[in-house]
C-alpha cells in the first residue's frame, strides 16, 4: 500500500465526517437554532477551559466581531502543531478536521466533554463558513484556515512573536445556510461565561461586543470560585448567615466541590455539574449530597437536643428550604442517562460526595453552632409549615372526594371538554374578568378573573400559599396538581393566558403569576402552555376607520400612513376595563387576530431564571433597582 493511497483514504473518511455534521448537525450540536449557534462558542471555549484545568492557562478573551463572527483566543500552551505520524499532517489540522479528534493524546486530567457537549473543534469548523486558527509557539505563529471544514492550505508559520507568548486565537464564522439566526446574544454568552469563570476558580474570562459602537465589556474571574457562585445567587435575599459553607476533596478518583448558604427564601436553588457542565435532572453526584446533608443535620440537631426525642426527623426538603447550593465534581469518564442525558449515573460519585459533604459539614457544624442552631431552627419552622399545608391539602383532597371535582366559582368554564382545543385566559380584576366574559368565544375559551394581586409566591411559606385564595382558583381550575402531585396529563386547557393591563401594575400582576407558575408548575412553562396576551396600547379612528396601535411605533407607522391631520381621535388605553367587549374580543382574544407571547425558560440557564424571579419578587431593594436600571433598555413602554 503506497504512502499516497493512504493518505488518499483518510482524506475521504475526514471529508465524510465533516458531510456527516453537515448533514446532521443537530446531532452534534442539539439544534441549528439561537441555541445551537451559542453552542458553537462554547464548544471553543471548552476546549480552552480544558487547558485551564490542566493548570496552563488563566485567561480567555471571547470577541464578538462586527461582521457576527465570533474569536476566542486562550494563554495556554496552543495546540500542538508537530507532525502527527498516524494522520500524517500536523496535530493542529487533526483536531480542526477530524471528527472526534477532540480527545486528549495521553491521559491525565479531565476532560470538560460528555453529552452534546465538547465533540470538538471540527464539528465548529465543520459548521462554518469560514475559521481560521493562530497557535503561538516557540515565538512562531502559526496558522491555518478552512471553508466549511476544508483546510485552505497546509498549517504555515506567518509570522514571529515574542518568545514567552503562547496560546491559541480561533475565530469563526458560522455558516448562514446551517442556522436558522447567525446573531449572536450578548446577555447569552455573558450568562454562560460567568457560570464557567464561577465553576473554574482563578480563570479570567473576558467577553466583548465590538459590533457596537462603543463597544461593551464584561470580565468575569472568581478567585473564590464556587463560593463566590452561591454569594452571586443570593445577591438579591437576605442570606441566613455571613459565611459560605464549603467543602472540597477528593475520593476514588472524583474530585468534590460544594458550596452552599441558606437565605430567608423558601426555595431550594441548588445547581449540579459534572466537568463543567450543568446537569438538570442531577443524578448520582446530587443523590449524595442530599443523602449527607439530611444524615448530618438530622445526627447534629438530635445530638445537641435541637429536636427533641420526641420530635420526627427533618425531612431532606426540611433542610433544603431556603437553600443554593452548587455542586461541582470533575470525573474522568462521565457517563450520562436518561432521556436527554443530563443525568450523572456513575455511582462512585454518590459515595464521594457523600464521603466529603458528611466528613466536612460535621466539622463545621461543630466549629460553628450558632450557624448549625439557625439552619435546624429554619429547618423545623419548615416542617411545621410542611405538616400544617399537608394538612390544608388532605383537607381539600377529602372534599373533592366528596363532592366531586369542585371547580372555583369565579371561573366561567368553556363547553368543550377536550383540553387540546382549550385555553383559560387568567385576568386581572372583576371588571375586565366581566368584559372577556362577555367577550369569549364560549366553547374554547375560559375566564377566571383574579381579584387584584395575588400572593408573592417568593415571599410566603407553603401554608399560606395553599391557603391563597386566588392561586387555589388557578390549581383547581388548571387540574394538573402541583409539585409531587404535578401530573400534566390531567391539564385541562392547552393554553394558559395571563391577561393584564399594559402598564406597571398589569406587568407586577403578570411577574407575580410567572413566579408562581415557576415556582409551583415550571413544566407548564417549559412545555409551552404558558402565554401572555398582548392588549394594545391605542385605538385610532378617523372617518370610520379603526386602527389599534400596540406599541408607540406601530402608532408612529399607522399615523404616517392615514396623515397626522387634526381628524384622528387617538385613546390611550389605560387598562383592559376600557374597552368594551368587542374591542376586547377584537384587539385581544380574537385567535385569528391577536398576538400571544409564549413564555419560554432557557432550559441551559435556570439559576439565571433564578435569580431573576429573586431580584424582582424578593426583598431587597437595590438588586432590584440595578436590574431595572440595566434592563430598562429593552422597555418600550415603561409606563410610570
Ligand atoms: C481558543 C481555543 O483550543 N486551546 C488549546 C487546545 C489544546 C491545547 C492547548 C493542548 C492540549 C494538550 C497539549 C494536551 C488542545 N490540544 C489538543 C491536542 N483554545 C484551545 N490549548 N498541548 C496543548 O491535551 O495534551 C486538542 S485541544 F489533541 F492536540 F492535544
Amino acid at each position: 500500500m503506497s504512502v499516497e493511497h493512504e493518505y488518499g483514504a483518510d482524506q475521504i473518511q475526514i471529508l465524510e465526517g465533516l458531510e456527516a455534521v453537515r448533514k446532521r448537525p443537530g446531532m452534534y450540536i442539539g439544534s441549528t437554532s439561537e441555541r445551537g449557534l451559542h453552542h458553537l462558542v462554547y464548544e471553543i471555549v471548552d476546549n480552552a477551559v480544558d487547558e485551564a484545568l490542566a493548570g496552563y492557562c488563566s485567561h480567555i478573551i471571547v470577541t464578538i466581531n462586527p461582521d457576527n463572527s465570533v474569536t476566542v483566543e486562550d494563554d495556554g500552551r496552543g495546540i500542538p502543531v508537530g507532525l502527527n505520524h498516524k494522520a500524517g499532517k500536523s496535530a493542529l489540522e487533526v483536531v480542526y478536521t477530524v471528527l472526534h479528534a477532540g480527545g486528549k493524546f495521553g491521559g491525565g486530567g479531565y476532560k470538560v466533554s460528555g453529552g452534546l457537549h465538547g465533540v470538538g473543534a471540527s464539528v465548529v469548523n465543520a459548521l462554518s463558513s469560514v475559521l481560521c486558527v493562530e497557535v503561538y509557539r516557540d515565538g512562531q505563529v502559526y496558522y491555518q484556515s478552512y471553508k466549511i471544514g476544508k483546510p485552505d492550505s497546509p498549517v504555515e508559520i506567518i509570522d514571529k512573536c515574542e518568545m514567552d507568548k503562547h496560546g491559541t486565537k480561533v475565530t469563526f464564522l458560522p455558516d448562514s445556510s446551517i442556522f436558522e439566526v447567525t446573531e449572536f446574544d450578548y446577555d447569552t454568552l455573558k450568562q454562560r461565561l460567568r457560570e464557567t469563570a464561577f465553576l473554574t476558580k482563578g480563570l479570567r474570562i473576558t467577553l466583548s461586543d465590538t459590533r457596537r459602537e462603543p463597544a461593551v465589556s464584561n470580565e468575569f474571574h472568581y478567585a473564590g470560585g464556587i463560593k463566590e457562585f452561591v454569594t452571586y445567587l443570593n445577591k438579591s435575599s437576605e442570606a441566613l448567615y455571613e459565611d459560605v459553607i464549603y467543602c472540597e476533596g477528593k475520593k476514588d478518583n472524583v474530585y468534590v466541590e460544594v458550596a452552599m448558604q441558606h437565605n430567608d427564601s423558601y426555595n431550594d436553588a441548588t445547581y449540579s455539574f459534572v466537568n463543567n457542565i450543568i446537569t438538570p435532572e442531577g443524578g448520582t453526584h446530587l443523590a449524595g449530597f442530599r443523602n449527607a446533608l439530611t444524615k448530618t443535620f438530622n445526627l447534629y440537631a438530635r445530638s445537641n437536643k435541637i429536636l427533641k426525642d420526641a420530635d420526627p426527623a427533618l425531612s431532606g426538603d426540611d433542610i433544603r428550604e431556603g437553600l443554593t447550593a452548587i455542586i461541582s465534581v470533575k470525573i474522568e469518564e462521565p457517563q450520562f442517562e436518561g432521556q436527554t442525558k443530563q443525568k450523572l449515573g456513575n455511582s462512585e460519585a454518590r459515595g464521594a460526595v457523600d464521603s466529603v459533604v458528611s466528613e466536612q459539614l460535621t466539622y463545621f457544624l461543630e466549629q460553628n453552632p450558632v450557624v448549625a442552631k439557625s439552619i435546624c431552627e429554619k429547618s423545623m419552622l419548615a416542617q411545621r409549615a410542611r405538616e400544617a399545608a399537608r394538612k390544608a391539602r388532605d383537607l381539600t383532597r377529602r372534599k373533592t372526594a366528596l363532592e366531586g371535582m369542585a371547580l372555583p366559582g369565579k371561573l366561567a368554564d368553556c363547553s368543550d371538554k377536550d383540553p387540546k382545543n382549550c385555553e383559560i385566559f387568567i385576568v386581572e380584576g372583576d371588571s375586565a374578568g366581566g368584559s372577556a366574559k362577555t367577550a369569549r368565544s364560549r366553547a374554547t375559551q375560559a375566564i377566571l378573573p383574579l381579584r387584584g394581586k395575588i400572593l408573592n409566591v417568593e415571599k410566603a411559606r407553603l401554608d399560606r400559599i395553599y391557603g391563597n385564595a386566588e392561586i387555589k382558583a388557578m390549581i383547581t381550575a388548571f387540574g394538573t396538581g402541583i409539585h409531587d402531585e404535578f401530573d400534566i396529563s390531567k391539564l385541562r386547557y392547552d393554553k394558559i393566558i395571563i391577561m393584564t393591563d399594559a402598564d406597571v401594575d398589569g406587568s407586577h400582576i403578570a411577574t407575580l403569576m410567572l413566579t408562581f407558575l415557576y415556582r409551583f408548575m415550571p413544566e407548564l412553562i417549559k412545555q409551552g402552555h404558558v402565554y401572555l396576551a398582548t392588549p394594545p396600547l391605542y385605538k385610532v379612528e378617523k372617518n370610520k376607520g379603526v386602527w389599534y396601535a400596540y406599541d408607540d411605533i406601530e402608532l408612529g407607522t399607522i399615523l404616517n400612513e392615514i396623515g397626522r391631520d387634526g381628524n384622528n381621535k387617538i385613546q390611550r388605553y389605560k387598562g383592559l376595563g376600557e374597552m368594551d367587549a368587542d374591542q376586547l374580543w377584537e384587539t385581544t382574544m380574537d385567535p385569528e387576530k391577536r398576538i400571544l407571547k409564549r413564555v419560554m425558560i432557557d432550559e441551559e440557564n435556570t439559576s439565571a431564571v433564578d435569580v431573576i424571579f429573586k431580584t424582582l419578587m424578593g426583598d431587597k431593594v437595590e438588586p432590584r433597582r440595578e436590574f431595572i436600571e440595566e434592563n430598562a433598555k429593552y422597555v418600550q413602554n415603561l409606563d410610570v
